[in-house]
């Protein structure tokens, strides 16, 4: 399957209105991943692919996730989170992507994990600020993903995890072991204070 058939299938999984979402985060992915040194191509079809299952039935995608072994604790949690596992594995199985990479950054761009690749982040960070998204915040984080990948992507994290906590809900291991994380990671990258070294 060439990329313009992939594309065409993809497609008609989804409403249109979702198409415009995936085509957001496809260019938004590329300029990322240009900015910060990934492999374009691969968050091109990382991005395609990450939302395939999105409107699948929510049955259907907690059946894959039951019979093909992927983590079953996710069933527990929000079903939002369930599309990402299940369409990596659909990725693999129905269109044929073999790239580890690639299929990471699908599983992983809802909840998030600790020690993320950069592509990863490129791919989460872009479903967030694709041109379409309009939720409090989103300009200071597009701001923010000018010049520093992890900080914004670290308050992106941080505005859904209010979310999910004004609104009563479970946060999925994941998405906080990905918050603390890139804390860390953030904290590694910045000069020690000067009284601080010896
Ligand atoms: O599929 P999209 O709508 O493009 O975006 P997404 O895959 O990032 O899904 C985001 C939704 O998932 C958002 O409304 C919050 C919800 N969600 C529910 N539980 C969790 C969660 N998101 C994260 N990161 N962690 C959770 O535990
Ligand atoms: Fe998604
Ligand atoms: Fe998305």
């Amino acid at each position: 399957m060439d990329r313009k058939q992939l594309i065409e299938a993809v497609k008609s999984q989804m409403p249109a209105k979702r198409w415009e979402h995936t085509l957001g985060v496809m260019e938004t992915s590329v300029i990322l991943a240009r900015r910060y040194g990934c492999d374009p191509e691969k968050a091109y079809t990382a991005a395609i692919l990450h939302d395939v299952c999105k409107f699948w039935p929510v049955q259907e995608q907690a059946k894959v996730i039951r019979e093909n072994n992927l983590p079953q604790d996710l069933l527990d949690y929000d079903k939002e989170l369930w599309h990402a596992h299940a369409g990596a594995f659909i990725a693999k199985r129905n269109y044929g992507i073999g790239d580890e990479e690639i299929l990471d950054a699908i599983r992983y761009h809802t909840s998030g994990r600790q020690g993320m690749s950069l592509l990863e982040k490129v791919v989460c960070l872009a479903d967030y600020i694709e041109p379409g998204r309009d939720f409090p915040g989103v300009h200071n984080i597009r701001e923010i993903a000018e010049h520093n990948v992890e900080k914004a992507l670290l308050y992106a994290f941080d505005g859904t995890i209010r979310f999910l906590l004004d609104k009563g809900r479970k946060v999925y291991p994941l998405t906080i072991h990905a918050r603390n994380g890139l804390v860390d990671e953030i904290k590694l990258s910045e000069p020690v204070e000067p009284e601080l070294q010896n």
